[in-house]
């Protein structure tokens, strides 16, 4: 099996092999046979009389030391699972909220209000009096009521969770009892609840979970909104994806994570330190490039090239022609330190929470946020003079991509056509069927996958079939990288009447050529963005959520971020296909909960389909069912 889809890249699996260096997909094999209880999810670490395992075939025990089953096993260690990903988008929320906060103080000198429209909108639909306050004001309101969302004690919903989503999908969730008031109690209540000895009940368990996941759901959407506020709402914008975006004249640093705290500030150094870098040898200066989410959230609002999704990252260190790999939280693979080592690229971490040993640790605060990124950078020029030519090997394949489609974006590109109703031209194409719905692709890569295949191949299939696509994190990498995000996609990959709307839109729009039939929406958190659109097209339509022709996919979810968003939105009505079996099969009560179960509570549930092509099919006969069920044209 090749490793990853794109062979371009293969050439830097062999030279690491050449070098001796161990990649994730050799880490993988050494680690085979994976541990078959942690897969099934029956493994249970919660106190010290265990760990305990269920033997699946029924011969073994069947329950742990103190009596948990198989069902309350699985349960918890998945609810663990979403309070994980939901404390991550949480702090992930909380750091630019608070970051907001400080700039409406004006104490944070280095950030400013770059869409104050935004900011004003924000705070309109969040209920906060805007008449005759100033912008500071309203920023420290807007992100004091944000904040709020993680300290309420009183039992109302959260802010961001009530006023995101439809009046009947929010009824029901607050119905159920998991629309939350608090999106940090909801993460310690999973963790308090899974403690050895106190919640045995796999339902309650996963509703619990549903309630957390809802968390994260809102941290996202305050993470997403927020960002736009301090760094500017994304508009379309042209850039190149792949590992070819390093240049071999260039000082390359590469801003890798997801909070875009100080990739923009790096981003924003560039043009004065510039001349420094040609000083050193670098004629191309110097060439910031992206790597996962912060990746997507400097390609969607600066252009920033996109060097790598998950699987690949350590790639990027392995041209040989990478000075710097920046990081910040989440998904950084701790290998990236030691492979920096072996050449001559400095790895720096960035935030207090998230040290790799062998990194230069070199922490961003928001009054020296500057400085901080010019010490990087000048780091990284001093770096470019120690490189070693006879270790550099750059892929030479890119592709072109337009990014950058924010739901505003969308809005202003579409009320060119129809200013009054500008969502008009997308729902009239869905009921008459030149457009058969959408598929939200998000998530991550996984090495149990051949990197990007399942992505790849899912979209062709669906976009032939007249399936519109949205993308965010690792699943719009996987698109970008492999010209699935451009207008010769659009001529070569869509169906007939698909191509035709593209085609139209895109003229219509002022652009004079069809838009890409995968629009890039940005990073993880950006899922929101996919949510907003849905609301307004649901809103529009007069219907809810689980009844647009929208299904959302994971082909090759792997974190346990990727778990609680795919568990929200199921909360949200919509069915969602994930490419791996996550730990529960050894308990047919959860794994069935997930399928089946969930259909009849939240209309959302989970389809598990490992072949891409069948996957394909099974979401388009998902949607081809809700088109039925609207009375839309078959
Ligand atoms: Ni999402 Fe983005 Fe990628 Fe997965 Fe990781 S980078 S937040 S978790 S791996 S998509
Ligand atoms: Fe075993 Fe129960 Fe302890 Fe888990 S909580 S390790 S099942 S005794």
């Amino acid at each position: 099996m090749s490793k990853c889809h794109n062979l371009s890249n293969q050439c830097l699996i062999d030279k690491a092999q050449n070098e001796k260096i161990d990649l994730v997909w050799d880490r993988y094999e050494k680690m085979l046979p994976l541990c078959g209880f942690g897969e099934k999810g029956i493994c249970c670490r919660i106190c010290m009389k265990g760990p305990c395992r269920i033997d699946p075939f029924g011969n073994g025990p069947q329950e742990g030391i103190c009596g948990a089953n198989a069902d309350t096993i699985v349960a918890r260690n998945l609810v663990r699972m979403m309070a994980a990903g939901a404390a991550s988008h949480a702090s992930h929320g909380k750091e630019i909220a608070k970051t907001l906060l400080n700039v409406g103080r004006q104490t944070a000198k280095n950030y400013s209000i770059k869409d104050p429209e935004k900011l004003k909108a924000i705070a309109k639909n969040i209920n906060i009096d805007i008449e005759g306050k100033d912008i500071h004001q309203i920023a420290r309101e807007v992100a004091y009521e944000s904040l709020m969302d993680y300290s309420r004690f009183e039992e109302d919903t959260c802010t961001w969770l009530t006023n995101t989503i439809t009046k009947s999908r929010l009824e029901k969730l607050e119905g159920l009892g998991v629309a939350l008031n608090n999106i940090e109690s909801s993460v310690a209540d999973i963790m308090s609840r899974t403690h050895l000895g106190t919640d045995a009940d796999p339902i309650n368990l996963l509703l619990a979970g549903m309630k957390t996941s809802l968390g994260d759901y809102t941290g996202m959407q305050i993470s997403t909104h927020l960002s736009d506020v301090l760094f500017g709402t994304p508009e379309p914008v042209i850039s190149t994806a792949n590992l070819g975006v390093i240049k071999k004249d260039a000082v390359n640093i590469a801003v890798h994570g997801h909070n875009p705290l100080l990739s923009e500030i790096i981003v924003d150094v560039v043009d004065e330190l510039n001349h420094e870098a040609i000083a050193a040898g670098a004629t191309a200066g110097i060439n910031i490039v992206g790597v996962c989410c912060t990746g997507n959230e400097v390609l969607l609002r600066r252009g920033i090239p996109m060097a790598s999704n998950y699987l690949s990252q350590e790639l990027t260190i392995l041209t040989g022609a990478l000075e710097a790999m920046v990081v910040d939280v989440q998904c950084i693979m701790p290998s990236l330190s030691k492979i920096a080592s072996c050449y001559h690229t400095k790895m720096f971490t960035t935030m207090p929470e998230a040290k790799i040993p062998g990194a230069t640790h070199l922490e961003l605060h928001d009054e020296h946020a500057l400085e901080n990124a010019r010490d990087i950078v000048r780091q990284s020029i001093e770096a470019f003079k120690r490189r070693d030519e006879s270790k550099i090997l750059i892929p030479e394949e890119k592709s072109n991509i337009i990014a950058g489609f924010s739901t505003e974006s969308i809005v202003n590109l579409l009320s060119k056509i129809d200013s009054e109703k500008p969502l008009r031209p997308i729902i009239d194409n869905i009921v008459n069927g030149n457009i058969r719905g959408v598929v939200l692709f998000a998530g991550c890569n996984n090495v149990k996958v051949t990197q990007d295949y399942n992505f790849v191949h899912m979209a062709k299939k669906l976009l032939e079939n007249n399936i519109l696509i949205l993308a965010t994190g690792c699943g719009a990498g996987a698109f970008a990288k492999n010209s699935l995000m451009n207008s010769e996609a659009t001529k070569e990959y869509a169906g007939e009447s698909l191509k035709a709307v593209l085609t139209l839109l895109g003229k219509e729009a002022g652009l004079d050529v069809p838009l890409p039939p995968i629009l890039h929406m940005g990073s993880c958190v950006d899922n929101s963005r996919g949510v907003d659109l849905a609301v307004a097209l649901a809103n529009e339509l007069g219907v809810d959520l689980n009844q647009l022709p929208l299904v959302a996919s994971a082909p090759e979810v792997m974190s346990e971020k990727a778990i609680a968003i795919g568990t929200w939105v199921t909360g949200l009505g919509v069915p969602v296909h994930i490419g791996l079996m996550p730990p529960v099969e050894g308990s047919p009560l959860v794994a069935n909960v997930l399928t089946e179960g969930l259909k009849d509570v939240v209309d959302g549930y989970f389809i598990v389909e490992g072949d891409p092509l069948t996957a394909a099919d099974k979401l388009t006969q998902v949607i081809e069912e809700k088109r039925a069920a609207l009375n839309i044209p078959s």
